[in-house]
């Protein structure tokens, strides 16, 4: 594996870096505490080009490798994990799918205006009883020639009222089981289409997480995604890939709390030395550094494998496993080092533990990335 870094993939680094230091950095810590969806960042995200990093420029996005993109995410995770998630769902849950399965027509209207960031979107499969078990979809997409009508409640989707275009997956064909699963385009405001309340979370709070209601919303037929029934097919693709890109956010919280600490230790004294000078503290920051590492190369590897074209689902669930992890362990330790200080807002690393912790949760669950790494070993 070539462990150098292209010009472009350093030149995309430096500008992330860049663009969150000055343009996310600044009022982060207001933007959590008053749970405010950040607008002006998201729309300057989009003219930066994060919104669309690896749509082809035929269709208004970047061109970019994955590699390009982990990097991005990890630089914009470091400093606020509300905005790299909202990049996160646009590039890899909803371009991506929509670049690769989506007919001509779906891309000219829909991907062009979310790849540039002039829209965001939103990926709707979660269910009040369908969560990690995503094949026991209880919504409906009932087939009526020309149209589809569709009903059922999704939860806990981000962007879920921003969002002006939504990928919405509904069965179709109980019996048929998860081959009976459609996904579909549809837009904010059709009759029928609520947004229903804005869930109160303990982490990435800047981020706008919905349940949305569907009663006999009328879908035409030429916004279902793929041939019939390929609704789960397609969900697992997309997730596979969203995998890599929050395996990079949690890589990205980590280094940006090992960051503080580091700094921290070098500049807080106590028993006459800087505490980094006492072994207790550089133990933990070798233990954390250590697993930044590991968890880089994890979401490197699983980004490399995508970009070449082969198989990434094991690799890319083991990157977000064992990333996610790392970003639980570090921030907690990231606070440790601070002692009281850690604890509180302006020290930013309470913040970044809250938010390490959706990373164990969405685009499936640890427990589910288990499940996805076993089946693959043992196939
Ligand atoms: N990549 C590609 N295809 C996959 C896949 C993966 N990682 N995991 C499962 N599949 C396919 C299987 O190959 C099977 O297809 P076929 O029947 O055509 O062979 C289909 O999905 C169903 O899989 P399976 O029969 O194993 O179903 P199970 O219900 O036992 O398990 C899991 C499916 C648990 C893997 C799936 O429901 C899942 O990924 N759940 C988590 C969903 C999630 O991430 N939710 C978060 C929402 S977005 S924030």
């Amino acid at each position: 594996m070539d462990f150098n870094y292209t010009e472009e993939q350093l030149a995309v680094q430096e500008a992330a870096r860049e663009f969150a230091e000055h343009e996310l950095l600044p009022g982060v810590i207001e933007r959590d505490e008053k749970e405010m969806f950040p607008t002006e960042q998201v729309r300057k995200m989009g003219e930066m080009g994060f919104l669309g990093m690896m749509v082809s420029p035929e269709y208004g996005g970047g061109g970019m490798d994955t590699i390009s993109y982990v990097l991005a995410m990890a630089e914009i995770s470091k400093i606020d994990a509300s905005c790299s998630v909202v990049m996160s769902v646009n590039n890899s849950l909803v371009c991506w799918g929509l670049e690769k399965y989506g007919t001509e027509e779906q891309k000219q209207k829909y991907l062009v205006p979310l790849a540039k960031g002039e829209i965001i979107g939103a990926f709707c499969l979660s269910e009040p009883e369908a969560g990690s078990d995503a094949t026991s979809q209880r919504t409906t997409a009932e087939d009526k020639g020309d149209h589809y009508l569709i009903n059922g409640t999704k939860n806990w989707i981000t962007n879920g009222n921003t969002a002006s275009v939504h990928i919405v997956f509904a069965q179709t064909d109980k019996e048929k089981r998860h081959h009976g699963i459609n996904a579909f385009i549809i837009e904010k405001g059709l009759p029928g289409f609520v947004v229903g309340k804005k869930e109160k979370k303990l982490g990435i709070r800047g981020s706008d997480t919905h349940s949305l209601m569907f009663t006999d919303v009328k879908v035409p037929k030429e916004n279902r995604i793929g041939e019939d029934g390929f609704g789960f097919s397609l969900a697992m693709g997309v997730l596979n890939g969203g995998r890599v890109g929050i395996a990079s956010q949690a890589l990205g919280i980590a280094e940006g709390a090992f960051e503080r600490a580091l700094k921290y230790s070098k500049e807080r004294k106590a028993f006459g030395v800087e505490i980094s000078k006492h072994q207790a503290i550089q133990f933990k920051l070798t233990d954390m550094a250590t697993a930044i590492d590991a968890s880089k190369l994890l979401v490197l590897r699983a980004a490399k494998l995508k970009d070449e074209g082969k198989n990434f689902a094991k690799e890319g669930a083991m990157a977000k496993l064992f990333a996610s992890q790392t970003a639980m362990d570090v921030t907690s330790e990231a606070i440790q080092i601070h002692g009281g200080y850690g604890y509180v807002q302006e020290y930013h690393v309470e913040r970044m533990y809250r938010d390490a912790k959706i990373t164990q949760i969405y685009e499936g669950t640890s427990e589910i990335q288990k499940i996805v790494i076993s089946r693959e070993l043992l196939r």
